[in-house]
């Protein structure tokens, strides 16, 4: 149904208030109020023109409260007008856009103080988000937890050049299993990137591909003013002109003018009698305004392809526009970081009827009535308050149980805590939803899948057990099922667990999502866990097998450096614990740690293993439970005299308490310190000195100052990690020790354990030497026989 006038009139009037808003905010930061250090605060404004009607389209009219939308990193200054019309961005954070504290560059959840759903940045991950945040929306549907909300679209705006990102199409290929719904991508086809002028073709690879996959595709070529020519006589021979001209003609030709169309429509088709009518009819400005009436930069028509979908189907938009549109640089292919210069914003703002001085104000140079435009605005179903939602949070049981036996490994302790959550009725368990790209069973998760099932819409058994064929693992799957199983694409893995563990404020139900995968794979998926932190996400990734320590599985599998991953990651509590009671203790925390509220909580990072160790037998009191926590606690206490401490993480432990032992034979006072998390040591520490330097006179001491504090200062520090030996060289910075560090700094090698440890200078013989040439005495007597 056609939209009314009025109404058309007012999106329309919106548009055009939000491209000027959007190009003025960037002109400001770069004319008005310039950064000190003279530099130009990018481009934006090209980038962000293209997309100024079908945003004004979706916020203004088509969007509900309940749809959430990934808006193109540099469409941001058009996100930022258009909340600022809504009265939820302020004038003095447009003026200080990309300035401290001011509006960001890019739109962000946790930095922005509008109403921003996804943060988006680093191209093809804002895209990918909406699709995971559907499944995940279906997951919490299935499990009754949407109550009487409705459900939402999950809206992408993407950059045609963004479609080059590959998790994009792991994403679609996910997708596609799991039977996507209400989800929308549009697709800003200004045939443009960053760079120059994309392939000829691409909208045709996007459609089959879309298609392929499912998906309800839309293309969105042609304004009104296009389709009216096109009626016209000699209309057509104009289409086929459009249809036939390079991507690069056509954006310089937009960039010339009318002018230029006009020597190259007559060169090419003038001849033939109504065409050249058709053409010369129309001044130069009318005919570039015809020619740039691409489907993107018109209102009725995208407001029309929008509302004509009619089912919950995944539709990609394919919406024609020009980069830059009605700014002096329109189609230019250097536009992207294109800035106007101040007298060319001076002519714009004259033909806006702006008058000087009154660039901010809402509805100047519009010709409706500002009592008009507000009660429009007013009533805008997406302009709402309270968008983001909240969650109680999930009762932790005081101790998470497992069956414990004499030796263990901490990968196989992992599944056992989990095994023991799943057979309880606890909210906790409910709560749970794992994931894992192909590694569900490698990763120990069997034993939780058999218990909790695999989620999917639609109930399937599994065929070998309907079959009565003995398998140790069920694989069936039912819309209650708490496992989501993946493709081997480990940035589909952090993009789920980004939107599964931001589904409290997306859909008011909280979980609490657990991944899993093999540690050295961390690094694959690393931009998507950084952004999954970014935007305060909240999940537990187990990572295992872990560091040269997986020896067996191959030299290729073995992870360096992802312990210093671990430390550096913000917004991410890294663990790697030795022992199955620790890690016990660890995961509690960490349940806890990802509900607590922003700013305080974060995601769990444990790096795990399946070395088989003996384990202590202990019980772990409060005390000990908060030392796990905090990271470290002495497992021999050093005496007042100590001329050597090991300290250790993971899964050396058994080399670091042997090589103690032999040391502790011809050394006096030897202590051993376990490690369980340097991550949380190292964030304490700059902590305490960061409070002790702004609040003079605190006196608020860290976590290993206190447990080094007692070392005189001659004692030697040997530290052993399977992983980068930086990891913990830290510690001699402390309270000033001498520190021998030890590590794995190469990889590859294959072999048993006690091969490689030997290899890359781990086993507990290199402890002793390393604790030798700390110390003065004797020779240490003893040394650990070969095997
Ligand atoms: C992962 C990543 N790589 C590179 C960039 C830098 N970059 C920002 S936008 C862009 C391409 C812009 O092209 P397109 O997606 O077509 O958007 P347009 O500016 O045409 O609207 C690039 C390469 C980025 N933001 N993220
Ligand atoms: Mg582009």
């Amino acid at each position: 149904m056609a939209i009314e006038t009025a109404r058309l009139e007012t999106l329309s009037a919106l548009a055009k208030k939000v491209l000027w808003l959007s190009s003025w905010t960037i002109h400001h930061a770069n004319h008005i109020r310039p950064n000190k250090d003279g530099l130009k605060v990018g481009g934006h404004q090209a980038s962000s023109a293209s997309l100024a009607t079908i945003m004004s389209a979706l916020y203004f009219s088509v969007l509900r409260p309940e749809d959430r939308v990934a808006v193109k990193p540099h469409a941001s200054p058009v996100f930022h007008a258009i909340q600022y019309l809504f009265g939820r961005q302020t004038r003095d954070k447009l003026e200080n856009f990309r300035g401290y504290k001011g509006a960001q560059s890019y739109p962000s959840r946790t930095k922005d103080s509008d109403d921003v759903d996804f943060s988006t940045g680093s191209v093809g991950l804002g895209v990918a988000q909406t699709l995971f945040a559907s499944l995940v929306q279906d997951y919490v549907r299935s499990h009754g937890w949407m109550r009487d909300r409705r459900e939402g679209r999950m809206i992408a705006l993407v950059g045609d050049a963004e479609m080059d990102e590959g998790n994009i199409f792991e994403a679609l290929l996910e997708g596609w299993k799991h039977g996507l719904r209400n989800t929308w991508w549009v697709v800003d086809y200004n045939r443009q990137s960053l760079d120059a002028v994309v392939r000829e073709g691409l909208w045709e690879k996007f459609e089959t591909m879309f298609r392929n996959f499912g998906w309800d595709v839309v293309i969105v070529k042609y304004g009104r003013l296009m389709r009216e020519a096109f009626a016209e006589p000699g209309g057509e021979a104009l289409r086929r002109w459009i249809d036939n001209c390079p991507n690069d003609l056509y954006a310089a030709l937009c960039f010339e003018g009318g002018a230029g169309f006009r020597k190259h429509l007559e060169n090419e088709i003038g001849d033939q009698g109504n065409v050249s009518k058709l053409i010369s009819r129309r001044s130069d400005d009318e005919l570039l305004a015809l020619m740039s009436n691409l489907g993107g930069h018109d209102m009725a028509t995208m407001i029309d392809a929008f509302e004509k979908i009619d089912h919950d189907r995944p539709v990609c938009f394919i919406a024609y526009t020009v980069k830059g549109v009605g700014l002096p640089f329109q189609g230019h292919k250097d536009n992207h970081a294109g800035l106007m210069t101040v007298a060319q914003m001076e002519k714009w703002r004259a033909s806006q009827n702006i008058r000087p001085g009154h660039e901010w104000d809402k509805f100047e140079g519009l010709s409706q009535s500002a009592a008009e435009l507000d009660a429009f605005l007013a009533l805008v179903p997406f302009n709402k308050p309270d968008r983001r939602l909240t969650a109680p949070v999930i009762e932790v049981p005081r101790q998470l149980a497992f069956t414990a036996a004499a030796q263990m490994s901490t990968q196989q302790g992992f599944g056992l805590v989990l095994n023991e959550i799943a057979r309880g009725h606890s909210e906790l368990a409910a709560r749970i939803v794992t994931a894992s790209p192909d590694v569900t069973v490698s990763t120990n998760l069997g034993a939780w899948v058999n218990r909790r099932g695999l989620f999917a819409r639609a109930e399937k058994a599994d065929l070998f057990r309907s079959e009565k064929i003995p398998t140790t693992f069920h694989w069936d799957f039912s819309p209650k099922g708490q496992h989501i199983e993946l493709g081997i694409a480990e940035m589909n893995l952090f993009i789920l667990l980004s939107a599964l563990g931001l589904s409290h404020h997306i859909n008011g139900a909280r979980l609490l999502p657990v991944g899993t995968l093999y540690d050295p794979f961390i690094e694959r998926g690393l931009d998507a866990l950084n952004y999954a932190c970014y935007q305060d996400a909240r999940f537990m990734v187990a990572a295992t097998p872990s560091g040269i320590t997986l020896a067996p599985e191959g030299g290729a599998h073995q992870s360096i450096a992802t312990p210093l991953i671990g430390m550096a990651q913000d917004g991410l509590a890294s663990f790697e614990p030795a022992f199955v009671d620790e890690l016990a203790v660890i995961m509690r925390w960490g349940f806890e740690h990802m509900q607590r509220e922003s700013g305080e909580g974060g995601s769990v990072y444990l790096r795990l293993s399946t070395r088989t160790i003996e384990q202590p037998q202990r019980a772990i009191g409060q005390n000990l439970e908060s030392d796990i926590a905090e990271g470290a606690y002495w497992l021999r206490k050093p005496g007042p005299n100590a001329e050597v401490v090991v300290a250790y993480t993971g899964a050396v432990a058994p080399e670091a308490i042997e090589a103690t032992g032999l040391i502790g034979e011809s050394r006096r006072d030897i202590g051993l310190l376990a490690i369980t998390s340097v991550d949380r040591l190292h964030a304490g520490w700059t902590g305490a000195r960061r409070l002790r330097r702004d609040r003079r006179g605190v006196q608020h001491l860290s976590h290993i100052e206190k447990l080094l504090a007692p070392l005189p200062r001659d004692t030697g520090i040997v530290t052993v990690i399977d992983g980068h030996p930086a990891t913990l060289g830290w510690l001699g910075s402390v309270r000033g020790h001498r520190v021998e560090a030890l590590g794995v700094e190469h990889f590859g090698q294959t072999g048993t354990i006690d091969d490689l440890y030997r290899h890359y200078g781990i086993d507990a013989n290199a402890i002793i030497d390393a604790a030798e040439s700390l110390t003065s005495g004797a020779p240490v007597l003893h040394r650990k026989m070969a095997v």
